[in-house]
């Protein structure tokens, strides 16, 4: 059936799946001019605040993603299809054998910041009300978990103070561990077009530093002292708010005495920057009275991620700058949902509704809940829930929409651990993650397009997500089929909810119960959306919480009254004491690997994948290296590399760039087993945790690197089924591949796969012709080519089942645009005749208008001088302008050549 028969109206109005910025998305149904095709049309909506109708690469990419090809569509038991009433039964009455043998905390829910508020709320009320456990937590755990624990620890509350109109009225805006102009783009943007100077906090150069007034590239995990050294110099210099802080504040002489050692010349020498720079900085920030501070996982994901925040706050707090206009200290979520997944006690050591577990908390939810069985005490945190799945404490575990096995630090044990583990439920919409593939049973889920649901953004906005597609298959909702499974495990009655706006007021009802200084004040509140209709739910305005009796529309700005949640009332500082990161590096592991995202791709690229043009920004996995290190180690750009650290290995392609700093080196994160052979950087890591909030340290891991000897490349194409059989057998390490192949990835084009292909040594072509050959099931043709640039193999089959190109430099296989083409049509009368004709692929700067990196370097060669000035010539930058800050890197780049 064609996708735009599932579409269930003309225009819906959603949110964007991916990051926190939250953007209103307008799905229409449209039919094209010329041939008269009905497609789906993916648009910014105009009305919604947080993006006013812009979307960034990923989103404006939405519609490339939807479709049915590549999903789960049916339950699957022990590898095979089943039916759903088998499938719950299953997992209802594993749940009951394990809890019945072994008590409740031998269960665990593991959830994610892309389940929708409505999911997470009743996956959170079936544990911790229900079967009575705690052990409920989420890959928030890896990304907010710090931010969380220091608000709480700074305001008695998880409640962000700012909103997007901050970004836009700030004079000043410091960026600390957040590269925006690629996570956060369309806020990037925002920033941009507000004029506020920017100072960006990263030891690496990216995109965002790109953009910067000031870039202060510190050492590792140095953030802590750099922001003591700010409180001091405030204080010295006579910057702080008094009045503020004798009223509305409490401990400011502690955190004083811990700052008072860090001097400018102490900071500039342990963050190893230039003391003028740095004192630029901090004069900056003493004279802007509107200064936002925007972090991100640089400061999280740290072992002491909770006092980096603190040390943040404790800046705001000292100026009086939280809670007015373009002011405050802004922790930017990542995840679509991760704020709602806060709001409704996702995290283990929380317990709904901004609720910890305090006697009178427990009593008082479950007194909502009408409960059968309360947690009475936090549960196991992310990487102690895992620890305890490998030591047989917890014996049955379900994951909903995450992916451990890639995406936790030591991930290689983490899906060791779920493969011993007696019973793994993963609800997923894709059937082949590295997490699906430990699960005994797989749930069909339905995802972006075909759900509905609420999500909150970075800025406590609450927005609609909307279905405008069928289920596809037999998928069904998450909420669904939680509540399912409570019914089995005789919960009937507290989950027969009839849809997800049911869920939404009870949740709403719950935000509001015995909210207020008598009982329990708590800062999320929306009991105003309490008796919301159907009606009201579906054409939901986005508001910003708290949404209550005091403040019916919403509430842009937190704590304007200078009144916190603590029990005093009042704001707290905190001491803190800068510590290094725990990964350190040593003779064995001398460099300290970062690792993070790419512009185009999404975590482990399970929708993002699905778009072809998002690979064209970059299609394999990475390690970004500085030339000096590169030169030190024998690595070439575009040479493959292994990385090793005391927990395991990485592969990646070396990007030799200066944007490192020596001694470290950076791998993004979206590679994972699936996609490629020993990609899954978080495999590297050794999970440590902050003591506070249980957040992994993953920026830091002490790693050796060396380039790996490749005797040639291949590029082979395959129709869908031989490449899944191909994937199969390489998954699987078969022997008799691997001892040619050294390394692979994959790229999805239409109608099969491309696989790149390093070899280790001159193939054995009758015996690879015949192993390939039995994919496809045809003959192979084999032709050695003599090129000016050196031998070539091709192979082919009569109908193009499979076409296969080798050569010792990579760069001479021919463009890969034009071979995927070629798998989609009859044989050309040569197929040599594809080397000749095509140069090697180019990387695609602007993934919208599809201008190469070639095309931009030609037009600046030629004259082009500007961003706009390229804009105008080969319209690169005039979409969604994600790539913007890249324009302006390449024209410096050929400035600074200029010039030197
Ligand atoms: N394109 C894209 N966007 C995304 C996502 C995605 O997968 N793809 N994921 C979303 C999610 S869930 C999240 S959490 C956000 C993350 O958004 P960001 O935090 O902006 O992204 P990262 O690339 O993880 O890391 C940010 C920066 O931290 C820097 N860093 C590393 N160590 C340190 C340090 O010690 N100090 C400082 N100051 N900086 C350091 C890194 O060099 C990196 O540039 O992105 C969201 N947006
Ligand atoms: N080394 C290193 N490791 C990191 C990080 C890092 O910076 N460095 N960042 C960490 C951070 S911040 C994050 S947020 C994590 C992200 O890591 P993960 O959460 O593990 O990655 P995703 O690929 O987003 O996994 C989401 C899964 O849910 C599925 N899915 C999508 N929609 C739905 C749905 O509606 N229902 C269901 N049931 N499934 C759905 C997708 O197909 C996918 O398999 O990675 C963390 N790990
Ligand atoms: S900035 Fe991009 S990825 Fe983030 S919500 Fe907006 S469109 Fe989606
Ligand atoms: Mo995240």
């Amino acid at each position: 059936m064609a996708l735009t028969e599932l579409f269930s109206a003309h225009r819906s109005c959603t949110t964007c799946p991916y990051c926190g910025v939250g953007c209103g998305v307008a799905a229409t149904r449209e039919t094209t001019s010329g041939g008269g095709e009905e497609v789906i049309r993916i648009r910014g909506d105009e009305q919604h605040p947080a993006n006013n109708g812009k979307l960034c690469v990923k989103g404006s990419s939405l519609a490339d993603t939807l479709g049915n090809h590549g999903r789960l569509l049916k339950p699957r038991l022990h590898g095979e299809d089943c039916d759903w009433e088998t499938a719950l039964d299953y997992a209802a009455s594993k749940l009951r054998e394990t809890i019945d043998a072994h008590g409740p905390d031998s269960v665990a829910f593991y959830l994610s910041g892309q389940l929708l508020t409505e999911d997470y709320y009743v996956a959170n009320k079936l544990m911790k009300g229900f079967i009575g456990t705690a052990n409920v937590d989420t890959n928030s755990r890896l990304c907010m978990s710090s931010a969380v624990a220091a608000y709480k620890r700074a305001f008695g509350a998880d409640a962000v103070p700012c909103s997007y109109q901050d970004l836009d009225e700030a004079e000043l805006v410091v960026l600390i561990g957040s590269n925006a102009a690629w996570t956060h783009p369309i806020l990037f943007q925002r920033m941009q077009a507000a004029n506020a100077k920017l100072v960006v906090i990263d030891p690496r150069g990216s995109a965002t530093s790109e953009m910067a007034d000031i870039h202060l590239a510190i050492t590792p995990g140095s953030d802590a002292a750099l922001f003591n050294g700010l409180l001091h110099y405030l204080t010295e210099f006579g910057a702080l708010d008094q009045g503020f802080i004798n009223e509305h504040t409490e401990n400011f002489a502690d955190a004083l005495y811990a700052a008072a050692e860090w001097t400018p010349e102490k900071v500039a020498e342990y963050c190893s920057v230039e003391l003028d720079q740095l004192l630029e900085f901090y004069e900056l920030f003493r004279t802007s009275e509107k200064s936002v501070s925007f972090y991100s996982q640089g400061i999280n994901q740290s072992s002491t991620g909770t006092d980096k925040n603190n040390s943040i706050i404790n800046c705001h707090l000292a100026t009086g700058r939280i809670g007015k206009p373009g002011c405050g200290p802004f922790s930017i979520t990542g995840q679509p949902n991760a704020m709602g997944g806060r709001e409704v006690g996702g995290l283990a050591n929380m317990l709904a509704a901004h609720m910890d577990f305090t006697e009178d908390n427990i009593d008082r939810v479950g007194r909502v809940w009408n409960a059968a069985k309360m947690a009475q005490g936090p549960g196991l945190k992310a990487v102690d829930l895992f620890n305890a799945v490998e030591s047989g404490e917890i014996k049955a575990v379900w994951i909903m929409a995450t992916n451990p096995a890639v995406s936790m630090p030591d991930a290689r044990r983490v899906a060791a651990a779920l493969k011993k583990c007696p019973t793994v439920i993963v609800s997923d919409c894709v059937p082949d993650t590295d997490t699906a593939r430990c699960a005994d049973l797989l749930l069909p889920a339905t995802t972006w397009g075909e759900k509905s649901g609420t999500v909150t953004n970075s800025e406590r906005r609450i927005s609609r997500q909307k279905g405008f597609l069928a289920k596809p298959g037999e998928a069904r909702h998450d909420w669904e089929i939680i509540c399912e499974v409570a019914r089995r495990l005789g919960f009937k009655e507290a989950f027969d909810y009839r849809s997800a706006a049911d869920i939404f007021r009870e949740h709403a009802v719950l935000s509001g119960f015995e909210n207020n200084r008598d009982h329990a004040l708590r800062a999320f509140d929306i009991s105003a959306l309490a008796n919301i209709s159907d009606a009201q739910y579906d054409n939901f305005i986005p508001l910003q919480w708290p949404v209550n009796a005091a403040h019916p529309h919403g509430t842009a700005r937190l704590f304007s009254d200078g009144e916190f949640f603590t029990p005093s009332g009042r704001a707290r500082f905190v001491a803190v004491e800068p510590t290094c990161p725990k990964q350190q590096t040593c003779d064995a592991y001398p460099l300290l690997l970062n690792s993070g995202r790419l512009r185009d791709q999404w975590h482990t690229m399970t929708r993002t994948g699905r778009a072809r043009k998002l690979l064209d920004h970059s299609e394999a996995p990475e390690l970004h290296v500085h030339p000096q290190e590169a030169k030190k180690f024998g690595i070439e750009d575009a040479q493959l590399v292994r990385v090793e650290s005391e927990k395991g290995q990485f592969f990646g392609r070396a990007r030799v760039t200066a944007t490192q700093k020596p001694g470290q080196l950076f791998a993004p994160i979206h590679w994972s087993d699936n996609l490629a052979h020993n990609a899954t950087v978080s495999a590297l890591a050794i999970p440590f945790t902050d003591p506070l909030s249980g957040q992994p340290e993953l920026k830091q891991f002490a790693v050796t690197i060396e380039p790996l000897n490749t005797h040639s490349y291949a590029c082979l194409l395959l129709r869908t089924e031989a490449a899944e059989e191909l994937h199969r057998r390489l998954q699987a390490g078969d022997a008799q591949l691997f001892d040619t192949i050294l390394h692979w990835y994959r790229v999805p084009v239409q109608g099969g796969y491309r696989f790149e292909l390093a070899l280790k040594k001159q193939p054995d072509w009758q015996a690879l012709a015949g192993n390939l050959s039995s994919l496809s099931g045809q003959q192979l043709n084999r032709k050695r080519l003599h090129l000016p640039s050196g031998e070539r193999w091709l192979l082919h089959s009569k109908q193009m089942e499979l076409l296969v190109f080798t050569s010792a430099d990579w760069q001479a296989l021919p463009d890969r645009k034009t071979l995927e083409n070629a798998l989609q049509q009859p044989l050309p009368d040569a197929p040599a005749k594809l080397l000749h004709d095509v140069p090697a692929g180019a990387q695609m700067v602007c993934t919208c208008l599809q201008v190469s990196r070639r095309e931009i370097e030609t037009a600046i060669a030629e004259g082009a001088a500007s961003v706009s000035e390229l804009g105008e010539r080969l319209g690169c930058g005039t979409n969604c302008g994600s790539c913007k800050p890249e324009l302006s890197a390449l024209l410096n780049s050929k400035l600074a050549i200029a010039v030197g």
